[in-house]
């Protein structure tokens, strides 16, 4: 079944490689689902479209309860991702946080909360593979 994808990652938080977040958006979206925070995918080209914030949150929350399923990047701390992930908790909505083994210790109170699916990973290729797996792409 094709899923609605609530996908997080840092914006004002920490820097995230370039082109990361817009690599896994298009790869989910090119096995035909929906991601509904493709913008994060685009930060440059998004951000002359300013918004207020009460009106970003708003439109987040929303995205998130249309969701069925929460993929989130946290090798880069964001307490925006923080926040969503909490969130998605609350709405029991199933939750996978990925983060790269090499680069991040992931926070005790994402890693230390089970009801999050934690997925380490260490290329572009294997977090693919982990995503297909979760996704049914495989
Ligand atoms: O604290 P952070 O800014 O790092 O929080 C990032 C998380 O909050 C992301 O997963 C987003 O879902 C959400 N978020 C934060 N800022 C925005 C935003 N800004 N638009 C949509 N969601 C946001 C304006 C547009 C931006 C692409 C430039």
């Amino acid at each position: 079944m094709k899923k609605k994808i609530y996908f997080c990652g840092s914006i004002r938080g920490a820097k995230a490689e370039d082109n990361l977040y817009k690599k896994i958006i298009d790869h989910m979206k090119n096995n035909g689902h929906t991601v509904l925070t493709e913008h994060i995918g685009d930060i440059k080209k998004n951000e002359k479209e300013r918004k207020y914030d009460k009106d970003i949150y708003n439109q987040d929350m929303s995205f998130l309860n249309e969701s069925n399923i929460v993929i989130a990047e946290c090798t880069y701390p964001s307490i925006g991702v923080g926040y969503e992930l909490r969130s998605a908790e609350v709405l029991n909505i199933p939750t996978h946080v990925f983060y790269k083994k090499s680069k991040a210790e992931l926070s005790a109170m994402i890693n230390g909360d089970e009801y999050f699916n934690i997925q380490r990973y260490e290329t572009l290729d294997e977090l693919f593979e982990i995503l297909d797996e979760i996704l049914g792409d495989l």
